[in-house]
């Protein structure tokens, strides 16, 4: 039986990522966190060279291929999708060419709409996903009348242009973008009313991993913020998300076991364990 879900998980391959930049610059250092992330239960490995974090600078075309090819390369092997998060269309080419099958583009075909055509071309997934204003200026006083039928009607937009370029709908995920130009009210009404994003009728996938958000919720700094991504992964799973953008894999992997075996059938894990263990 598949899982109701897909984890995946985010290697970013960064010097400033909001919460691992550095840790994973290094092509052996990438490459061993991704089949580490692999073996915590990851469906996919989204494969990032350019941080979306607020304030970030602009990465160039030569140096977000040389961060993100290599690792992908490293990792052609592993037992996961490999999805690269980039809005570069020469970017997404190199990394389809060493692997990859999905593009996770933050700009949802805008920074560079021949997206669409190469990713219809490749027959590759990708992803979707709402962002108001770009990284640098984002989260200066983002305004909305109503957050969720913006996004929605955004998304329904951009579906309809993927799908006109010559994407396949069913190789379409779409993402409201928490975080993206949006304030903590706005993440936490997306959240409350998923249900009407996964209305348009293809798999959504939502990245609330350590964000900030939940810090201002709980008061916690990026690396503790662990339970906080459970908890807010596994209710976007019970308001209809798919697929969850997350760092820990192996917690969140557990918190939607159990949140799944609550469920029942036929979406419980049937491994047979004694009551009282
Ligand atoms: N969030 C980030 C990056 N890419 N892609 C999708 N589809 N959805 C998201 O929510 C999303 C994304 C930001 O998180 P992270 O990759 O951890 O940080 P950074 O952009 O600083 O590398």
């Amino acid at each position: 039986m598949s899982a109701p879900f897909r984890i995946v998980g985010i290697l970013n391959v960064t010097p400033d990522s909001f919460s691992d930049g550095g840790r994973f610059l290094e092509r052996d250092a990438a490459a061993a966190h991704g089949r580490e992330l692999v073996a915590d239960g990851a469906d996919i490995l989204d494969v990032g060279g350019e941080s979306t974090r607020p304030g970030a600078e602009p990465v160039s075309v030569e140096e977000e291929r040389r961060r993100v090819v290599p690792v992908l390369e490293d990792l052609a092997g592993a037992d996961a999708q490999l999805s690269v998060d980039t809005s570069k269309v020469a970017v997404a080419r190199a990394a389809l060419d060493a692997g990859a099958s999905c593009v996770n583009d933050v700009t949802a075909f805008r920074s560079e709409p021949a997206m669409a055509a190469l990713v219809a071309e490749r027959g590759a997934d990708c992803c979707l996903m709402h962002m108001r204003g770009e990284p640098r200026t984002m989260q200066d006083d983002p305004r909305y009348d109503d957050v969720v039928s913006e996004v929605k009607a955004f998304l329904e937009e951009r579906l309809t242009f993927a799908v006109r370029e010559g994407v396949a709908e069913e190789r379409i995920h779409l993402d409201p973008g928490i975080g993206f130009g949006k304030t903590v009210e706005h993440n936490l009404e997306l959240m409350r009313r998923l249900d009407e994003i996964a209305a348009l009728g293809r798999p959504v996938m939502i990245g609330v991993s350590r964000k900030a958000f939940l810090g201002r919720i709980t008061g916690r700094s990026v690396e503790d913020r662990v339970a906080a991504t459970v908890a807010a992964s596994v209710l976007a799973w019970e308001r209809g998300a798919a697929m969850l953008r997350v760092h820990d894999v192996a917690a969140v992997r557990d918190g939607l076991a159990v949140a799944g075996a609550t469920v029942g059938p036929p979406w419980a894990r049937t491994t047979p364990t004694s009551s009282t263990s």
